[in-house]
């Protein structure tokens, strides 16, 4: 059921092996259409607008947009423990490492009296979207929360869509997860009129709402549909954006030595979210290739949700990919840049090191993507869609600002200062050099301030 793509015996550009690598097109630009009339809805009706959109895209018309302290503390109280105890280690472990990513300030000293050091300053607000849709996602709110907090983040906004099941609050389990993490300013508002809020603020106008429900925030982050990624291309600029989430993305490159039962469990499991999500194997092995598609067969029949997970499957945009040896297979997973890749191959360690392409890189037998989508302790929020070629995924650098602090001397300047006035010069400015001459002339109005 899923396509086969023959690429041995094949020299390929990296060119020619992008265009014959699958991928699912997701066209933001025709939702961006749709979804401009309901940022500007939004900016010039407020929480009104926000009532209205809910009614008309979640079926329910919220009474609360801004969710009640009452309504977090209700949600931990009735979270499974079992699930509690899964997200508090999921917190625990994605903090260690995301407290390791903290950048250090350094100086550079250039030249005696001549310092230039980068601080790095956290964002002031940020806002997470956390998706409603086909399943429930607390896991994605540990993974923007925590990363957002270790990065030194001061106010955080949790938004997800209002849920007719849970009278117009978000689903309890990403309410119980604020709650944990300690984040509590959190909105039932969903979809492109969430990144609206989060982007322009939202005035208030019922009493319920205060004058002012939503303050606008300096960062949008989190993944959602294509709506969501539309609005987010929309908004940039406004506020920053950490990427335009696409479907999710899994690739595997696997030898001889791998489980066929495990990749495939593997690729289900990703295809499990999305009919547009992605599966692609990459392998020189036809009797591992041929023991997968078996597996995913039974699997993809058995799984909860076999009808999207087939649909994923058969998509043009997964595929089982045939390669001459590891050598091309890594060609092959690099042109790709997966969200997520996982290696199973004899040496998956040292081939993990020359992989120059992929959001995340998932070692050895024991790496399933699961256990990074929940607690390995690194982000699931990755590039996707190709992206991972230019960015990457979610973590403090999203939320902390490089500013170089310049500090420089009289003899220092002094040294300069030809260098300087010649380089103006050459630019036709010379009102910069001046500038800089400016501290070394005695000039007419000397004295007259003194
Ligand atoms: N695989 C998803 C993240 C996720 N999986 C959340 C389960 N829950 C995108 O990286
Ligand atoms: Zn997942």
């Amino acid at each position: 059921m899923i396509q086969r793509i023959d690429l041995r015996g094949r020299t390929l550009s990296r060119r020619e092996l992008t265009d014959v690598l699958p991928r699912t097109e997701v066209r933001v630009e025709d939702a961006a259409e749709r979804v401009a009339p309901i940022i500007a809805q939004v900016r010039e009706h407020g929480a009104a607008a926000l009532r209205d959109l809910a009614e008309r895209f979640d079926g329910v018309r919220p009474e609360h947009l801004r969710v009640p302290p009452a309504a977090l503390a209700a949600a931990l109280e009735g979270l499974d423990p079992d699930v509690r105890a899964g997200l508090e280690e999921a917190i625990r472990r994605v903090r260690a490492v995301h407290a390791a990513q903290r950048p250090a300030e350094h100086t550079v000293e250039l030249a005696d009296g001549a310092r230039v050091r980068q601080r790095w300053i956290p964002v002031r607000r940020v806002g997470l979207y956390v998706p409603g849709g086909l399943a429930v996602y607390p896991s994605t709110v540990v993974m923007n929360a925590v990363a957002a907090q270790e990065a030194g983040v001061s106010e955080l906004v949790v938004t997800s869509p209002p849920q007719r099941e849970n009278a117009g609050l978000p689903h309890p389990t990403v309410l119980a997860a604020c709650a944990l993490l300690g984040v509590d300013e959190v909105y039932a508002v969903g979809g492109a009129q969430a990144v609206a809020m989060l982007a322009y603020g939202a005035r208030g106008t019922e009493p319920q709402d205060g004058d002012v429900l939503c303050e606008p925030v300096d960062v949008v982050t989190g993944p959602g549909n294509v709506y969501v990624a539309a609005a987010k291309r929309l908004v940039r600029g406004v506020v920053g954006i950490d990427a335009e989430a696409g479907p999710t993305e899994i690739a595997v490159l696997a030898d001889d030595t791998a489980d066929a039962d495990h990749v495939a469990a593997d690729l289900v499991s990703q295809a499990e979210h999305d009919p547009m999500a992605a599966a692609v194997l990459v392998t020189p092995s036809t009797a591992l290739a041929d023991a997968v598609e078996a597996r995913v067969e039974v699997r993809a029949r058995a799984t909860k949700h076999a009808e999207r997970v087939a649909e994923a499957l058969e998509g043009t945009q997964s595929a089982v990919v045939l390669v001459d040896d590891l050598e091309q297979g890594l060609e092959v997973v690099d042109a790709y840049g997966a969200e997520h890749l996982e290696l199973q191959t004899a040496d998956a360690a040292a081939l993990a090191d020359r992989v120059q392409s992929a959001g995340a890189i998932f070692v050895g037998p024991y790496a399933p993507v699961s256990l990074g989508d929940y607690m390995a302790g690194s982000n699931h929020v990755l590039p996707t869609g190709g992206s991972a070629h230019s960015s990457s995924g979610l973590g403090v650098h999203s939320f902390v600002r490089a500013v170089h602090v310049v500090e420089y001397s009289r003899d220092a300047l002094g040294e300069l200062a030809d260098r300087i006035v010649a380089v103006a010069d050459a630019e036709d400015l010379p009102a910069h050099g001046e500038a800089v001459r400016a501290r070394f002339e005695t000039t007419a109005t000397d004295g007259e301030h003194a």
